[in-house]
């Protein structure tokens, strides 16, 4: 309102209301509708046009409107966003238009309604449906792995602007390896599901992006009906269980260990029962194949994606541990060849050089970067500790920490 009514005293005021597209990209997932937004705003009185933003930045639309004036809170000078406001004084330049800046409101009141939205967005029936909403929404949605609070926080707080965009992770995975490997276990299903709920509250607690889980096998029939039930009641939005069955190894592993392929009928079985066993259309059970990582060939993986798809499989993760993307491309392209809908999910974590936008033309969904957080921090811990060891203090591990100050205010407080 602050800014409306200063606006309104300089003439007539144009509103650029962000479209749920450019929203989704920076900031977080709106909590009402576009035509929604647009109305709060037209009833304040004090504006001329309300229009659609389709971007963040403003190429398009200063040059279109031609504003006398842009006016804006001043919360914009530091961090990413402070790209949008270079970019918005670049375009006022070319014409001699004149950017006005006003005070932020910073009050009790203005944190509630923020603390609320956040709330919202946190509660399991609005996080669930979500992963389905950004996959409508998102040329492909970006999922990092998380397994704590803190890890969690960066899945949900890290927004970079390159090359004049600014850009944020849509979802969070919960991964089997990095779940296990934090707790010093191997991946092997002996992490259990009651564990693996604790750190999904713990992540849960602290975020509001939709969750993936790495449901490993999903066990026994008899046991994955009511987990399925425990996931979606919590605002899990997805597991994505493997077709594996007997002792699961890490499939990046390959064939080094010996690893057991379930059969078509098991595992359609268990789709079946899980989707039956759901009591909402927004949870997803995403069935992945290993036929690429066992080396049963492209036609067997295929064969079993039609089948899962018939089972009521939401979507279908193919994985492979080739250096090159050869065979997920070519999946990809014979797969939608066929199905155009079926949401396909890929872990890029050995062919590793292919780009989200490469992905997205070959028609996959969603991307997983399924460890690559834990394996950052273990050799940052490790060389710390090796240096602490080494020098009978800390001091010389100083310069590879992260301020004192910061750590402690890293938490928000309540
Ligand atoms: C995991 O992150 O636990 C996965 C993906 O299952 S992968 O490790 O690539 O098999
Ligand atoms: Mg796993």
């Amino acid at each position: 309102m602050n800014i409306l009514r200063e606006a309104a005293r300089h003439g007539d005021v144009y509103v650029g209301v962000l479209s749920d597209e450019a929203m989704v990209g920076f900031n977080r997932f709106p909590t009402i509708s576009l035509e929604q937004r647009m109305e709060i705003v037209r009833e304040t009185g004090l504006v001329k046009e309300v229009m659609v933003q389709q971007e963040v930045m403003y190429d398009r639309v200063i040059p279109e409107v031609r504003p006398d004036y842009v006016v804006h809170g001043d919360n914009w000078a530091q961090g990413p966003e402070s790209a949008i406001r270079d970019n918005v004084i670049k375009n006022l330049k070319e014409y001699g238009g004149e950017l006005l800046e006003v005070p932020y409101t910073y009050n009790d009141r203005v944190k509630r309604i923020d603390d609320q939205m956040k709330e919202k967005l946190a509660m399991p029936e609005f996080r669930r449906r979500r992963l389905r909403q950004l996959i409508a929404m998102r040329p492909i949605v970006k999922t990092l792995e998380v397994h704590s609070g803190l890890t969690g926080l960066i899945a949900e707080k890290t927004v970079v602007e390159s090359n004049g965009k600014l850009d944020q992770f849509d979802a969070m995975w919960i991964s089997s390896l990095c779940d296990s490997t934090a707790k010093g276990k191997p991946d092997i299903e002996l992490v259990d599901m009651s564990s693996r709920i604790r750190t999904i509250d713990d992540v849960m607690d602290v975020t509001t992006k939709p969750i993936i889980l790495d449901g490993d096998t999903g066990g026994l029939v008899e046991h994955f009906v009511y987990n399925v039930r425990t996931l979606e009641r919590m605002g899990v939005s997805a597991v994505i269980i493997e077709d594996k069955t007997g002792l699961k190894k890490n499939s990046l592993f390959g064939t080094e260990v010996e690893q057991t392929q379930d059969s078509i009928e098991n595992f359609c079985a268990k789709i079946s029962a899980g989707k039956k066993a759901l009591r909402t259309d927004d949870f997803m059970i995403i069935a992945r194949i290993e036929s690429l990582i066992l080396e049963r060939g492209m036609e067997d993986a295929l064969k079993r994606a039609d089948a899962y798809v018939q089972a009521g499989a939401d979507g279908i993760m193919i994985h492979s541990r080739q250096k090159s993307p050869d065979e997920i491309l070519k999946f990809c392209h014979l797969f939608r060849e066929k199905d155009k809908k079926t949401p396909i999910v890929v872990v890029p974590t050995s062919f590793n050089s292919i780009t989200e936008e490469e992905l997205a033309a070959a028609g996959v969904n969603i991307v997983i970067y399924a460890n690559q957080l834990t394996r950052s921090a273990f050799p940052a811990m490790q060389g710390t500790a090796v240096e602490i060891l080494k020098n009978h203090r800390a001091l010389e591990a100083d310069s590879r920490l992260m301020p004192f100050k910061d750590i402690i205010r890293l938490i928000d407080e309540i």
